[in-house]
């Protein structure tokens, strides 16, 4: 601790399971890591008592609660990583958005992007530390309460998918609002899109200083562009930040960390996500793990990917699930997840049925060898 009591990024606790960044990094491994993206979430009852009659955001900047509700899942399930709580949706925040949590509907923005001249409200700097210090902050303090059990990841979201919610104001369907930029406006959008990545870049850098261990990246809504315009609008952006990341985690002395792209319903770009920088390649339920690893080439390591819903089947089918995915994408270079996040009303018992056969078919797997 500095004298005012902040809890520094130094003296961490050893790391004492390391198999998910070996898996990430495509070292060997002897067993196969598991975790699931929301796994702190409302599926947990301690999850909701914590944050019950909470404003989501103010929880967000709390690093206490962060810290807290990122362990919670742990105390239960033996997952192999921690992943920081927070959103994809503080990097508008920081660049100056009004953004609010709106019970039953979900993030809203009461004042979205309509028009290119809309982008004049944004900051055209950010100071990252000032805006997002409080991330940086919960890293650090859930990375020493996490006593080296697991690794912690941070994670940010693509430029693309923020520009959605920057102009859609919410959730959408279709995306049209935010896909009539890319037809209509193609510079702004450019514009704003490189905007994003710079901050991007720099809460990514910042959270590895605080000590995340390893970074995904969210593209959420990949799945509602085709492979051109997400040839042109995505994937240069997603190219940039694992390039940038890299390159200045280097100038800065600090560790090269493994970093996970997730473009959500685009395995239309599997070939070149595998040749963009990542270590490792999230995938949805969409794609057969034998045919996505023969596209992905040995490049890569691969992340995913069972259909959530399959946790709501009876938990010996869960377990047979578990093990054709397992025999479909091999034991190495592989970590074991959803193809998406948990959903709040997921019983979790039958998560806990999916981390445990995980863990004992990759042993009789590991062991077949
Ligand atoms: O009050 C609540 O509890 C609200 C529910 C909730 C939670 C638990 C939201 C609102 N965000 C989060 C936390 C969160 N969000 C985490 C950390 C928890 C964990 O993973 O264990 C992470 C990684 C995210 C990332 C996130 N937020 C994504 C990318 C992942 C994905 O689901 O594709 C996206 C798209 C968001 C936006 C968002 N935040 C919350 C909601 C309901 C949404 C989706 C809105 C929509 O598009 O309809």
């Amino acid at each position: 601790m500095d004298k005012d009591n902040h809890i520094l990024p130094k003296d961490f606790p050893e790391l004492q399971n390391d198999c998910f960044l070996r898996a990430a990094r495509g070292e060997e491994t002897t067993c196969v890591p598991v975790w699931c993206m929301r796994q702190a979430g409302r599926y947990l009852p301690e999850f909701r008592e914590s944050r019950a009659g909470k404003d989501f955001f103010e929880t967000c900047r709390s690093p206490e609660a962060c810290c807290e509700l990122t362990l919670q899942p742990l105390r239960r399930f033996p997952f192999d990583a921690a992943i920081i709580f927070s959103d994809i949706l503080v990097v508008p925040q920081a660049l100056g958005m009004d953004v609010q949590m709106v019970p039953g509907k979900g993030p809203t923005f009461p004042e979205p992007l309509k028009e290119p001249e809309d982008l004049l409200r944004l900051r055209t700097t950010v100071d990252v530390s000032a805006e997002l210090g409080y991330v940086f902050k919960a890293i650090t303090l859930t990375r020493h309460k996490l006593e080296g059990k697991v690794p912690l990841i941070g994670f940010t979201g693509a430029p693309w998918t923020l520009m959605t919610y920057m102009i859609e104001g919410g959730g959408s369907n279709t995306m049209s609002k935010a896909k009539r930029w890319l037809y209509r406006h193609p510079e702004a959008s450019h514009r704003l899109l490189v905007q994003l990545t710079d901050v991007i870049v720099e809460y990514l850098l910042g959270q590895v200083a605080a000590g995340a261990q390893a970074l995904q990246v969210f593209e959420s809504h990949a799945g509602c562009l085709g492979p051109a315009q997400f040839n042109e609008f995505a994937l240069p952006y997603l190219r940039t930040i694992a390039r940038k990341v890299k390159e200045k985690l280097k100038e800065a002395g600090l560790d090269d960390v493994p970093m996970i792209v997730f473009a959500k319903d685009g395995h239309y770009a599997l070939e070149d996500l595998s040749q963009s920088q990542y270590e490792v390649v999230g995938l949805d339920w969409t794609i057969d793990p034998q045919a996505a690893r023969k596209r992905a080439g040995g490049r890569v390591s691969l992340q995913g990917n069972l259909d959530p819903c399959a946790l709501y089947a009876p938990k010996e089918k869960i377990g047979e699930m578990v093990k054709m995915m397992l025999e479909g994408f091999g034991t190495q270079r592989y970590i074991a997840n959803l193809g998406h996040g948990l959903y709040p009303d997921m019983d979790p018992e039958h998560v806990g049925a999916f981390v445990e056969a995980v863990h004992s078919h990759s042993r009789q797997l590991c062991q077949l060898k």
